[in-house]
C-alpha cells in the first residue's frame, strides 16, 4: 500500500505511478530526469506535496494514491515469443461513413457508397475496415450518440445494405470491424426515455441519475464538449451524467443489467459475422463509486475536471475481462480499445495477452508534442514521434501489440501539423507512410491518408458542423475575439477529417455541386501509388510485421531503424525535418535499395544526403 510516506522512486516503479508521473511531466513539458534524479527519487511523497503545495492541491495526492493503490497487478512478461494473429498482419483502413462516399447524391456518405469502393480498397491493399458508427442516431455527435444498436441509420442505408457490405468485404478477403460506443447512449435511446418517464423504471439504474435542485449539480465534473457534465431534467428534478455532449448519456456499468445488454448486443453483431470492434472511450466505463468531486488542479492540468475519477476506474479490468470472456473470446473476435489518457503501462495491463481484456489500444499521447494540445497552432516535430515509438516499442513487450496511426476522425491531418508549406506535402505524406508501414505494430490508415489530403482552409465557424468545436468556440468567445476564437478552432477542429472525400465531387452529384472550392482537395495520385507499393511491401515481408525493431540513428532529425527476421534485415532511413541531413552509412555493402521517396517523387537521389523529409528502405538477405 503506497502512502504519503512512500518514496517517489517507489511510486515511479509502479505501473500506474509511472504512467501518471510521466503524463504530468509531459503535460508540463518537463524532462523525465526530474523524476529519475536520485535526489528527487529519494523524496517522500509528503515532501513533494509540501514542495508542490501551491501547484498540486491536497486533492491531487488523495486521487493519486487512490489510483496507485487501485492497481494490484503488474504488466505481464514481455520476453516470450510473439503470437501470430490476423490483426497483427492486417493493414486497417478507417472509414468515416458520412463523408466517405455518397452513392445516392444526398451529400451524405452511405453504405452503398462503401460497397461501390470495395474494389478501390482491395486494390489499395488494405486488409481490414473499421467503420465509424452506422447505427440509428440523432447524429448529435455524428453517430457516437446511438439511439438503437440494432438498427442502421436511415441516412446510411438499411440492414440489408450492411449485410451485403459485410458479405462483399469478406468475399474480397478483407475483414470488417464496427465501432462499439457503450460508455454512453443517445438521450433518445429507449432506455433513457423510459427511465425519464417512469421513476420506477428498471432503466433508471442504467444511467447516472441523481435527485437534486436545479442549481446544484451532483459534482464539478466538466464535459469534453464544454460546460458541466450534468443535464438537469426539471420535471423529474433529476440530474443525469454526460461526459460528452448533452445528448450522450453515460451508462452505469456497475449495473449488471447494463453489462448484460452490452454483451448481448456485441454477440448479436458477432453472430452476424462482424470480425470485431473498435471500442469508443472504453477506459471511461468504470467510474469511481460516489462520483467524487474532481480536483481543480488536475482539472486545470488535464483540461477536464473529474477525469481522474473515470479515465482508469477501479473495475475497468473486470468489465473488460468479462466482456472478453462472454463475447469476444467465444467468437475469436478482435478488439481495439480507444483509450485516451492512459499511459504505456496501463495499456500493457489492458492489452497483455495473459490479461484476456483487449487485443490492442489506440493511445494518443503521440498526436501532440509535449506542452501542446490539439487546439495549438504549432509545427509538430516528428522527432517526438520517433522518440515516442522508440520508447513504446522498446518497453511494450511481446505479449502486447501496438497500433500505428497518425490520423482519425477526431484529429487534424498530421501532414499539415508537421509542415503547413504545401511544397513539402507529398514528401511528408510519403515519409509518414514509410514509417507507418515499416514500424512494428498494426497500421491504421484514416480515409484520405492515401490521397495525401491536408487540413482545410475553413473560412468561418459557419462551415464547422462538429458539436465539440461549436461548443468550444462559444466557450472561447468569453475571453477571445471571434477571429481569435476561430483561429483556435481552425487549428484543432475534428472537421478537417470529416469533409466529403474528393471523389464525391462529380458533375452528376448535384448535392455537392454547391461545395465551395476551398473544401475540395485534389487527391495526390502519386501518393496513392506509393501507399499501394508500401502496403504490398509490408504484406509480403514478415520482417516488417513480426521482425525485431532496433534503432540506429536518432541524432537531430535523423531516424534510422532496422526490422529484422531470420531471413532478412530492412533498414529504414528517414529525415524527419526540413533541413538536409546525412544518410545512414551502411556498415556492409550488400544492401539493396527497395524504396526511395525521392524516386517516387521523380526527384534525384543523392546517396550521401537525405533531402528534407526523405525516406529510404534498404534490405539485405541474411541467409
Ligand atoms: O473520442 C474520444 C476522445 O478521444 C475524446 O476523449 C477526445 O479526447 C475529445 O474529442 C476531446 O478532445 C471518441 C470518438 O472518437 C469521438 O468521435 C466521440 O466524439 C467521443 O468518443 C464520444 O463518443
Ligand atoms: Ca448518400
Amino acid at each position: 500500500m503506497l502512502t504519503m510516506e512512500s518514496k517517489i522512486r517507489e511510486v515511479y516503479s509502479t505501473p500506474v505511478g509511472h504512467d501518471i508521473l510521466y503524463k504530468i511531466l509531459l503535460q508540463l513539458n518537463l524532462s523525465e530526469k526530474m523524476i529519475t534524479n536520485p535526489v528527487i527519487g529519494s523524496l517522500k511523497l509528503k515532501t513533494l506535496a509540501a514542495l508542490t503545495g501551491k501547484m498540486l492541491g491536497p486533492g491531487f495526492y488523495d486521487a493519486f494514491l487512490t489510483l496507485l493503490n487501485s492497481e494490484k497487478n503488474l504488466p505481464g512478461d514481455g520476453s516470450g515469443p510473439i503470437s501470430h494473429a490476423w490483426w497483427k498482419e492486417a493493414v486497417f483502413y478507417q472509414i468515416y461513413p458520412r463523408s466517405f462516399y455518397d452513392s445516392n447524391g444526398d451529400g451524405i456518405g452511405d453504405l452503398r457508397g462503401i460497397i461501390d469502393k470495395l474494389d478501390y480498397l482491395a486494390d489499395l491493399g488494405v486488409t481490414a475496415l473499421w467503420l465509424s458508427p452506422i447505427y440509428d442516431s440523432p447524429q448529435d455527435d455524428n453517430g457516437y450518440d446511438i439511439r438503437d444498436y440494432h438498427k442502421i441509420a436511415e441516412e446510411f442505408g438499411t440492414m440489408e445494405d450492411f449485410d451485403e457490405l459485410l458479405e462483399k468485404t469478406h468475399a474480397r478477403g478483407m475483414r470488417l470491424i464496427m465501432d462499439l460506443v457503450v460508455n454512453h447512449t443517445s438521450d433518445e435511446h429507449a432506455w433513457f426515455q423510459n427511465a425519464l418517464k417512469d421513476e420506477n423504471s428498471p432503466y433508471r439504474g442504467y444511467y447516472f441519475f441523481q435527485q437534486g435542485d436545479k442549481d446544484t449539480p451532483p459534482n464539478n465534473w466538466t464535459s469534453f464538449f464544454s460546460g458541466s457534465a450534468w443535464n438537469y431534467y426539471e420535471e423529474e428534478k433529476l440530474w443525469a451524467l454526460h461526459l460528452f455532449s448533452k445528448k450522450q448519456m453515460d451508462l452505469n456499468w456497475e449495473n449488471p443489467a447494463v453489462r448484460k445488454e452490452v454483451t448481448d448486443m456485441v454477440n448479436w453483431w458477432l453472430d452476424k459475422g462482424v470480425d470485431g470492434f473498435r471500442m469508443d472511450v472504453i477506459n471511461y466505463i468504470s467510474k469511481q463509486p460516489g462520483l467524487p468531486m474532481g480536483d481543480e488542479t488536475i482539472g486545470n492540468m488535464m483540461g477536464y475536471t473529474g477525469i481522474e475519477h473515470y479515465f482508469y476506474g477501479p473495475r475497468l479490468h473486470e468489465y473488460l475481462h468479462e466482456l472478453h470472456e462472454n463475447a469476444f473470446a467465444p467468437h475469436n473476435a478482435f478488439s481495439v480499445g480507444e483509450t485516451p489518457g492512459i499511459g504505456m503501462n496501463m495499456c500493457r495491463l489492458v492489452t497483455g495477452e495473459e490479461r484476456k481484456e483487449l487485443d490492442m489500444v489506440f493511445s494518443f499521447d503521440h498526436l501532440e508534442t509535449p506542452g501542446h494540445v490539439r487546439w495549438d497552432d504549432y509545427q509538430y516535430d516528428l522527432t517526438y514521434f520517433r522518440d515516442y515509438m522508440t520508447r513504446w516499442l522498446t518497453h511494450y513487450g511481446n505479449n502486447c501489440w501496438m497500433s500505428v496511426f497518425y490520423n482519425n476522425h477526431d484529429n487534424p491531418r498530421m501532414i499539415s501539423k508537421v509542415n503547413p508549406d504545401p511544397r513539402y506535402a507529398p514528401d511528408i505524406a510519403i515519409l509518414l507512410a514509410v514509417m507507418q508501414f515499416t514500424l512494428k505494430g498494426t497500421p491504421f490508415l484514416f480515409q484520405g491518408d492515401e490521397m495525401g489530403l491536408l487540413n482545410y482552409a475553413f473560412s468561418s465557424i459557419d462551415e464547422i458542423t462538429d458539436v465539440e468545436a461549436k461548443g468550444y468556440y462559444r466557450e472561447l468567445l468569453a475571453t477571445k475575439t471571434p477571429e481569435e476564437a476561430f483561429a483556435t478552432i481552425l487549428a484543432g477542429t475534428r472537421e478537417h477529417t470529416r469533409v466529403l472525400l474528393p471523389w464525391n465531387f462529380t458533375s452528376e452529384n448535384t448535392a455537392t455541386a454547391g461545395y465551395p472550392e476551398h473544401l475540395r482537395q485534389t487527391p495526390n495520385r502519386n501518393v496513392t501509388e506509393v501507399y499501394k507499393k508500401l502496403i504490398a511491401l509490408r504484406k509480403s515481408e514478415k520482417a516488417l510485421t513480426y521482425g525485431d525493431f532496433k534503432v540506429f540513428a536518432t541524432d537531430k532529425q535523423h531516424f534510422t531503424y532496422a526490422r529484422t527476421s531470420e531471413e532478412k534485415e530492412f533498414i529504414i532511413d528517414c529525415n524527419l525535418g526540413e533541413r538536409p541531413g546525412k544518410a545512414y552509412r551502411m556498415a556492409i555493402t550488400d544492401y539493396q535499395l527497395v524504396f526511395a521517396s525521392l524516386t517516387a517523387l521523380n526527384k534525384p537521389v543523392n546517396n550521401a544526403v537525405l533531402a528534407p523529409y526523405e525516406a529510404r528502405i534498404w534490405v539485405r538477405k541474411k541467409l
